[in-house]
């Protein structure tokens, strides 16, 4: 995550043309998209392949001996082998998902439910979204075990110490996002997965932020699953992945159960097939693994420490912008954070903020974020949110600032 490229190489200019949205104007004025942490816009070269596929090769993966099955299939597993050289990973350490919260749910449902047992325990921080809550919340139901929450400190960092004295002998999996969605907060993935390993469990790292934002390399993290999104990086909603270390995935059983990840089915056995397949039952979005892998392709044009520069330079200046602004109360400071701007106006409820800004033509989210838990803890009900994306400018902040202006007249 650590910006290594100057920002004058980035050409924010030519990166936004290749993004046809950004030109449309929303209620009479210019869009300012920043709401990338929902979801991001699609650059052509994504439009194009989905497309591209559907026009020339469209057919089922993995059954057929004709040509466009052939086709299909090739393209599909070479999306496979992208998305392992984008996280660093071997192809066939890549399990094509829904996207992250169908990620995490196969991990705590065929890792958890064969691995953890009454008594065990399962770790979280308190700064999760729900899809990094929930399925262990379940695992936990399902099998005895108890969940611990590390705590957050008050700017919005991972307690570090809190964390290292909950990470004990009875840890069997500890599960964290790699940046917070409703905070900006980045975690530090290597030293948690340092204090994971060192007394034999495993981590599991939510992607869903991470991915978009900066260089991932889940040797480096060193950590044992990593799970993410397509439409947050740039790449079709309905694809995901998860990345799981080889020697987990082999052992680990079947989730789902149909065609595809089995070897032979009779009445009397059915024996499965192996990973990633056995992970994958039924017929794929196969379009959208394809635009995925043109999504990576294209962030590694870009190029993802550049982006990170950018991305950078832009939270340093909005976080100074907004901070003239007046009552308003940044939810999320910690030194170590993304393009994530949460905060509240005094008096003024988030959704009258989001209402205002749209009429503006600015997009951002209000609400919860689905995390619930940082909002308790912050002792706020919802936060407004604008979150940067690489195709986002100083003059969108300065738009977002003027409007916020323009929201504050209303309610004076
Ligand atoms: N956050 C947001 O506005 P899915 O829906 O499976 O693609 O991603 C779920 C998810 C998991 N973890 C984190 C950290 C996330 O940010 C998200 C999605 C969106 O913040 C929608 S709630």
């Amino acid at each position: 995550m650590t910006p290594a490229a100057p920002p004058h190489t980035y050409d924010v200019t030519a990166v936004r043309a290749d993004f046809p949205i950004l030109a449309r104007e929303v209620n009479g004025k210019p869009l300012v998209y920043l709401d990338n942490a929902a979801t991001t816009q699609r650059p052509e070269a994504v439009v194009n392949a989905i497309a591209d596929f559907y026009r020339t090769s469209n057919s089922n993966v993995h059954r057929g001996v004709h040509r466009l099955s052939q086709e299909a299939t090739e393209l599909f597993e070479a999306a496979r082998t992208t998305m392992a050289r984008f996280l660093g990973a071997d192809t066939h350490e890549i399990v094509f998902t829904r996207g992250t919260t169908e990620g995490i749910n196969l991990v705590a449902a065929a890792y958890g439910r064969a691995n953890v047992g009454a008594g065990d325990e399962i770790v979280v921080s308190r700064m999760e979204h729900h899809a990094n809550i929930v399925p262990w919340q379940l695992l936990c139901e399902q099998t005895g075990a108890r969940l611990r929450v590390a705590p957050i400190t008050d700017d919005g960092a991972l307690d570090m110490d809190a964390l290292a004295g909950l990470i004990g002998e009875r840890t069997k999996i500890v599960a964290v996002g790699h940046i917070s969605n409703a905070l900006g907060t980045i975690n530090p993935i290597q030293e948690i997965a340092r204090l994971a390993h060192a007394v034999g469990a495993i981590i599991v790292v939510d992607g869903a932020q991470g991915a978009p934002h900066g260089h991932v390399d889940v040797r480096a993290l060193d950590v044992d699953f990593y799970a993410l999104s397509g439409h947050k990086m740039y790449g079709p909603t309905g694809i995901g992945v998860v990345y799981g270390r080889k020697t987990l995935l082999d052992a680990m059983p079947p989730w789902q159960g149909g065609g595809d990840m089995i070897r032979s089915v009779t009445f009397e056995k059915t024996t499965y097939n192996d990973a990633p397949f056995r992970f994958e039952a039924g017929t794929p979005n196969i379009a959208g693994a394809i635009g995925l892998a043109a999504a990576a392709d294209y962030l590694r044009d870009v190029g993802l420490d550049a982006i990170a520069a950018h991305e950078a330079a832009l939270l340093e200046y909005g976080t100074a912008q907004l901070a003239k602004v007046e009552g308003l109360r940044m939810i999320g400071t910690a030194p170590h954070k993304a393009g994530v701007l949460g905060f509240v106006l005094e008096g003024i409820h988030p959704h009258d903020i989001g209402t205002i800004l749209d009429s503006e033509g600015v997009a951002v989210r209000t609400g919860h974020h689905c995390a619930q838990p940082v909002m308790e803890r912050f002792g706020v009900p919802a936060t407004a949110r604008a979150s940067l994306g690489l195709y986002n400018t100083p003059a969108e902040i300065d738009a977002l600032v003027a409007a916020l202006t323009k929201v504050r007249e209303v309610f004076a």
